[in-house]
């Protein structure tokens, strides 16, 4: 295989699907029980705080004992032991690339495991439901905190980060996405404009499927280790 010096990773839900998270777009998926306007504006949370609230806090339950599959180990495995820089962008507001091993992490749509004070933009660590009656404890004020995730026409975190691995490096490789939410969905043509080898390992083809030099089609857990064992193997 070439020999590539920086790898930018785009991660999504499918990545997560085989520990027992649900994606967002797939048949059954989470988009398919509830309306994107109802849970993941910030209109949706001015007007209906107490169901947005729900909404994250039944997910943020399911993600507490979830454990990380061999997707993410690989992923955790190829960072380690590549001699060049490794990057990984997740669009998964889950902990499970961190469980896993994997360091240099962005989370682009922010953490489930977090919270976000509206009031003072105190970010902090939070894994018990969040209610409206809550108190910030860096200003002690109420009301204000809401699970740290970035919504529907909300700018994701770190872009200027982004935008940099994305313009330096030579290996791209988008896993588990759909390719239907922006910005993300554009990384593969900026990083391709870039130089870039661009692979897609998803389950079937998605939307920016023509971008891809490369795909491997099949589950994350098998197809992620395999190519991850190709390109330490060199
Ligand atoms: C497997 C598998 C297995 C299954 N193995 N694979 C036109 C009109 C209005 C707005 C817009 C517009 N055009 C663009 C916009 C902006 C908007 C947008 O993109 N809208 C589109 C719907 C059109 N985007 C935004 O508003 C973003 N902000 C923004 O643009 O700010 C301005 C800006 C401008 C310029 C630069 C920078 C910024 C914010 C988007 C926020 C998205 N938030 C969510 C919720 C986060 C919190 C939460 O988790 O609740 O993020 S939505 C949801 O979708 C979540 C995901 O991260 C995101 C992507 O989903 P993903 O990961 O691709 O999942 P799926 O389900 O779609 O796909 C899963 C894939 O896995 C499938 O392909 C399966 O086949 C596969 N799979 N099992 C391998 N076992």
């Amino acid at each position: 295989m070439t020999t590539y010096e920086s790898i930018a990773i785009l991660t999504g839900a499918g990545l997560s699907a085989e520990s027992g998270l649900s994606t967002f777009r797939d048949k059954g998926g989470i988009w398919s029980k509830y309306r994107i306007e109802d849970v993941a504006t910030p209109e949706a949370f001015a007007r209906d705080p107490r169901t947005v609230l729900d909404f994250y806090n039944m997910r943020r339950r399911r993600v507490l004992d979830t454990r990380p599959n061999a997707g993410h180990e690989a992923l955790a495995r190829l960072e380690a032991g590549f001699p060049g820089t490794v990057t990984t962008i997740t669009q998964n507001v889950d902990p499970l690339h961190e469980r896993a091993g994997t360091r240099n992490l962005i989370h682009m749509h922010g953490e489930i495991l977090k919270a976000l004070c509206m009031h003072c933009g105190t970010r902090r660590r939070w894994e018990v439901d969040i209610t409206v009656d809550v108190t910030c404890g860096a200003c002690g004020r109420t009301g204000g905190l809401r699970p740290d995730v970035v919504w529907f026409g909300e700018m994701p975190y770190e872009m200027d980060r982004i935008s940099e691995v994305l313009e330096i490096c030579d290996l791209f490789l988008s896993i588990g996405t759909s390719g239907n939410v922006y910005p993300a969905a554009g990384f593969a043509a900026r990083a391709l404009a870039a130089g870039a080898h661009t692979v897609e390992l998803n389950l079937e083809p998605s939307k920016q499927n023509d971008l891809f030099a490369e795909a491997v089609h099949g589950k994350a857990s098998e197809v992620v280790p395999d190519y991850v064992d190709r390109l330490l193997g060199g």
